[in-house]
C-alpha cells in the first residue's frame, strides 16, 4: 500500500472511531504511535483525536507566511515574571555569556553561545503568533532552523521529541520530531530587522509558527532530544498539560 492511501485508512479510520466514541479513535491512534503525552485522563481521547488527526492531515504543511507591510505595526508581548539575578546579569554582559545547551539522544552534545548561534545559516519568516487567550501579532522573525542545529549534534534515530526550557523559572515546552524537523521551527535570534528584544524572549526564543504562542518558550538554555517524555515534569510532556493546557497546540 502506497503512503497516501495507508494515510488516508489511517484518518478514516481515526474519524469512523471518532465518531464512534473517542476511546475507539484512541485506541486506533495508539496502533500508530499516534498518542500525546497528555493523552491520558478525562480529556486524554479528546487530545489524542486532534493530534493523530493533525499529524495525519497537515504533517508537511506551513503556516502561512506574510508580506513585509503585514507586519504589525505594536506587536503585544505578553508580560514576563522576574526573570532573575543570573538573567540580569546576563543583559548587562550584551548576552555574550548566553548559551543553549543541547544534550540527550545525539551524537555530539554540545553548547552554542549566541555569536555561535549568530554564525549559523539563518532564515527569516513573517508568521503569526497567536495566544490562546485571544491577542495576536504578525512579526518578521530570524533565526537557526531548528533541524539544522539538530544536524550539528547529530541526533539519533530513536528521537521521538526535543525538550526545551527556558531560563524563566517553570517554562518548559516539547515538540515531537514532525514539529522539531519542519522548516519554519527556528531557535529565533532576531526580530522585525534587530535583535530579538528582551520583552519578546531575547536573546533567544522557540519559534513554533504551526503551534499556538506559548509553544514558542523565550529565553531558552536548552535543548534535549529523547524518546519519552516521561522522565520529565509530570511525564505530561511541558508545563502547559500541568496548567491545564493541551501539549499539542497546532492551528
Ligand atoms: N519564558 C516564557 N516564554 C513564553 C511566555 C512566558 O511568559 N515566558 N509566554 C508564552 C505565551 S502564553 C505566549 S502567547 C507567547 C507570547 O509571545 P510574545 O511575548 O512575543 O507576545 O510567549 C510564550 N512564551
Ligand atoms: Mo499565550
Amino acid at each position: 500500500m502506497n503512503k497516501l492511501s495507508r494515510r488516508t485508512l489511517i484518518t478514516t479510520g481515526l474519524a469512523a472511531a471518532g465518531a464512534g466514541g473517542l476511546a475507539v479513535a484512541a485506541r486506533v491512534a495508539q496502533r500508530y504511535g499516534l498518542v500525546p503525552p497528555d493523552g491520558g485522563g478525562l480529556y486524554g481521547p479528546g487530545e489524542t483525536l486532534t493530534y493523530a488527526t493533525q499529524r495525519l492531515l497537515t504533517r508537511h504543511s506551513l503556516a502561512r507566511e506574510f508580506t513585509p507591510g503585514q507586519v504589525s505595526k505594536d506587536p503585544f508581548a505578553n508580560a514576563v515574571g522576574r526573570l532573575g539575578d543570573a538573567f540580569q546579569h546576563l543583559q548587562e554582559g550584551g548576552f555574550a555569556g548566553w548559551r543553549l545547551a543541547v544534550d540527550g539522544m545525539v551524537a555530539r552534545p554540545a553548547s552554542f553561545s549566541l555569536s555561535e548561534l549568530r554564525s549559523f545559516p539563518w532564515r527569516s519568516q513573517i508568521t503569526h503568533l497567536a495566544c490562546e487567550e485571544g491577542w495576536s501579532y504578525i512579526a518578521e522573525w530570524k533565526g537557526v532552523p531548528l533541524s539544522h542545529i539538530l544536524d550539528v549534534v547529530g541526533t539519533l534515530p530513536q528521537a521521538r521529541y526535543v525538550v526545551y526550557r527556558s531560563m524563566e523559572p517553570g517554562w518548559w515546552e516539547s515538540i515531537d520530531m514532525a514539529d522539531a524537523l519542519h522548516p519554519q521551527t527556528f531557535v529565533a535570534h532576531g526580530m522585525n530587522g534587530g535583535e530579538l528584544p528582551v520583552a519578546f524572549g531575547g536573546p533567544l526564543r522557540l519559534r513554533v509558527p504551526r503551534q499556538l504562542g506559548y509553544k514558542s518558550v523565550k529565553y531558552i538554555t536548552r535543548l534535549t532530544i529523547s524518546d519519552s517524555l516521561k522522565g520529565f515534569g509530570k511525564g505530561l510532556g511541558s508545563a502547559s498539560p500541568e496548567g491545564g493546557y493541551a501539549w499539542y497546540a497546532g492551528i
